[in-house]
């Protein structure tokens, strides 16, 4: 069994369509989805704000690579050209957390998918969607091991005022 915490986001071209295509291919592996929030860019790259959701899936028979790979694939479904670091996508699919079958969150060192997401804690546009659907999931960051909740409310007040939820829904009809 493993369990997934996904962060997606799009601020390239249909950005609602590009994210709904991940929970589309998740299909009934997708356990719980975030409301959509409308983010400003984080990284320091000027560029449109983002679309960003958080999706937690489940697959008995996936482990931590097979949802980097499962991502990715996604990421080329929709044209991503990776030409920027923290610059605009197409859509972006990032493992942030991956839960083993022992029920224990995996630590991984690898350069390609270092888990959990080592600057998940910085980034109120991944704590706050996860929030809406973990609101007592952990994160540890830097060898520190703190709520999200806590994660989030200690961000800059900045970091969090520029993530605003829309009316958006990944899930049921297009609108
Ligand atoms: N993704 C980035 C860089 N900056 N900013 C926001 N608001 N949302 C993102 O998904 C995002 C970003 C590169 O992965
Ligand atoms: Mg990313
Ligand atoms: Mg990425």
């Amino acid at each position: 069994m493993s369990r997934a915490v996904l962060s997606i986001g799009s601020n390239i071209g249909d950005r609602l369509a590009h994210l709904r295509s991940v929970v589309e291919a998740l299909g009934s592996r997708t356990v719980a989805v975030s409301a959509v929030y409308s983010t400003a860019p984080w990284g320091g790259v000027e560029q449109e704000d983002f679309l960003n959701a958080v999706v937690v899936a489940e697959d008995p028979s996936f482990g931590p690579r097979d949802w980097l790979l499962l991502g990715q694939e996604l990421e080329a479904a929709a044209e991503r050209v990776r030409i920027q670091r923290w610059g605009p996508r197409s859509l972006d699919v990032d493992v942030v957390s991956c839960t083993g079958a022992d029920g224990h969150d995996v630590c991984s060192t690898d350069p390609e998918l270092t888990l959990p997401h080592p600057r998940a804690h910085l980034r109120a546009f991944v704590l706050v969607p996860w929030l809406d659907v973990e609101p007592d999931a952990v994160l540890t960051a830097d060898g520190v091991t703190r709520p999200i909740a806590d994660w989030c409310a200690g961000l800059d007040a900045a970091e969090r005022d520029g993530v605003h939820r829309t009316d958006h829904t990944l899930t049921g009809p297009t609108g």
